[in-house]
């Protein structure tokens, strides 16, 4: 009974924790679903394809706030790599437009979700594909 208490009483101090794009190593341990959480519209503690580009939008939009149409290499951060970028950017002439971030995500997702169903489970966020997934869907 005790350790039940316990239990609960760390889960609750775990939903304290703020998301970032770095998942904590604590939290990556305990494979506590927070993380999903925050981009659960539907509440069933996995993340769909409809949720991750949801979440996709919305880091786009905090990336860019000087609101024009594309993402520049120095608006995200590092949160991918230049080769990345490039290849996912047709148009040259400017940077990421939302189309071509959306399909970096979807891409990021598959990648995410090695055992084929259409979501990311808690633990295949806590591996290197599911971190590069989250550095394009948190914020
Ligand atoms: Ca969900
Ligand atoms: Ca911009
Ligand atoms: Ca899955």
């Amino acid at each position: 009974m005790k350790s039940s208490i316990a239990m609960s009483l760390a889960a609750v101090a775990a939903i304290g924790i703020t998301v970032s794009a770095e998942v904590p190593a604590a939290e990556a341990k305990g494979h506590s679903c927070k993380a999903i959480a925050k981009f659960d519209r539907n509440g069933d503690g996995r993340l769909s394809i409809f949720e991750a580009k949801r979440a996709g939008r919305a880091t786009f939009n905090a990336l860019n706030p000087d609101g024009d149409f594309t993402l520049e290499y120095a608006e995200v951060r590092g949160r991918i790599g230049p080769k990345t970028f490039d290849r996912y950017n047709r148009i040259k002439r400017k940077g990421l437009d939302r189309i071509e971030w959306t399909r970096l995500v979807r891409a990021r997702f598959h990648a995410a979700n090695p055992d084929g169903d259409r979501t990311i489970e808690c633990n295949e966020l806590y591996t290197p594909a599911g971190r590069r997934l989250m550095a394009v869907i948190a914020y």
